[in-house]
């Protein structure tokens, strides 16, 4: 019999959260043999609702959950937790601009990564889902000195399983069989999904494609980056149950690793690799084992590939500079 692993989500009375708590109890994460303690994290006035959540994990009778606690108090939530899903965040509302946004998750991201410092295990590991994910996951992990920094990780998961997905419909070859594909830079809609590494059953997914310059250009770039939008204007609300999946799929290969041959997409903090400023939480691709990740190295980047990860790039240095004039990291 293993021993539980404490699993700590933010944001647990939230709609991705009510799918992710679920699945994460099921065992899809940290697979089926491994049994998960939920530590769930929610602004006071969310309790309520929470407790209702709670109960009904407890009518799943998962027999992976070996048990449950509710918080309002990071710190608290984070002690003890191996992984930390930081999933609640203060979402855009109307006449908010950009850097209100910041601002305001700034605060929340700040408290938390303190927290993070001071209560969670040598061997936590942190995946931020909250938007802006990647700026959010700098400040968290800015405020955290005593932890490594490469325990700090963003979701861009989602945007690459939108990609995987869009280009098996495009070639009619199933998901299964698609791998490397990569997303570079921010979860935002200057991301750069890249399928110049990809292959399409074996073969470069460019050639699969049909070399169709236009179709990459205008229909699979710009619908991987407004997929988000697209999902919000047709069902009324945001991405969840998708989110949630791609979370599970993110922690799951970082603590059990990557299949051989493949590699996935994470948001992590830059060593400069690819030109992308030390230090900027952005999306690479890749590699997983042992329950650390690396970056891929020595993909060739063309005169294209360049612009749009260098376009990305600056939006996350400007991110970087707000948080900075006010002071979060
Ligand atoms: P919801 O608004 O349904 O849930 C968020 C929950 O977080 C709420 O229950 C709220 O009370 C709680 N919360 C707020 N501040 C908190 C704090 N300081 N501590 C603990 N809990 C707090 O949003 P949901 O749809 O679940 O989305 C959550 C976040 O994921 C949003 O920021 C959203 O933008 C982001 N997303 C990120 C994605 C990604 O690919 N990285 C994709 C999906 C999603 O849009």
């Amino acid at each position: 019999e293993k021993q539980p692993v404490k699993v700590a989500v933010t944001g647990a009375a939230g709609q991705i959260a009510y799918s992710l708590l679920f699945r994460i109890a099921n065992g899809d994460m940290l697979g089926n043999e491994q049994p998960v303690h939920l530590n769930m994290l929610e602004i006071p006035q969310a309790l309520g609702a929470l407790e209702g959540v709670c109960m009904e994990l407890e009518d799943c009778a998962f027999p992976l959950l070996a048990g449950m606690d509710t918080f309002d108090d990071p710190a608290r939530a984070f002690e003890g937790a191996s992984y930390v899903l930081l999933v609640g965040a203060r979402p855009r509302t109307k006449g908010m601009e950009r850097k209100d946004l910041l601002e305001a998750n700034g605060r929340i991201f700040t408290e938390q990564g303190r927290a993070l410092n001071d209560n969670a295990p040598d061997d936590v590991r942190v995946l931020v889902v909250g938007n802006p994910a990647n700026t959010n996951c700098l400040v968290a992990m800015e405020n955290a000195p005593d932890i490594p920094r490469e325990r700090f990780t963003a979701m861009t998961r989602l945007d690459h399983n939108r990609a995987l997905a869009q280009l098996a419909r495009k070639t009619g070859v199933p998901v299964s069989r698609i791998t490397r594909m990569t997303i570079w830079g921010n979860h935002s809609t200057t991301q750069y999904p890249d399928v110049f590494h990809a292959l399409v059953d074996g073969r470069p997914a460019f050639d699969a494609i049909g070399r169709d310059r236009n179709w990459l250009e205008n229909e699979f770039i710009p619908t991987v980056q407004k997929r988000g939008a697209a999902v919000i204007e047709a069902r009324g609300a945001s991405s969840a149950a998708s989110a949630a999946n791609a979370a599970i799929d993110h922690v799951r290969d970082w603590a059990l690793g990557t299949a051989n041959g493949d590699w996935v997409s994470m948001a992590v903090p830059s060593d400069g690799s690819y030109g992308v400023d030390e230090g900027l939480v952005s999306s690479f691709p890749c590699r997983c084992a042992g329950g650390n990740w690396e970056i891929v190295q020595g993909l060739e980047i063309d005169e294209f590939s360049r612009s749009r990860i260098e376009a990305s790039v600056a939006e996350l240095r400007e991110e970087r500079d707000a948080v900075r004039s006010l002071g979060l990291v």
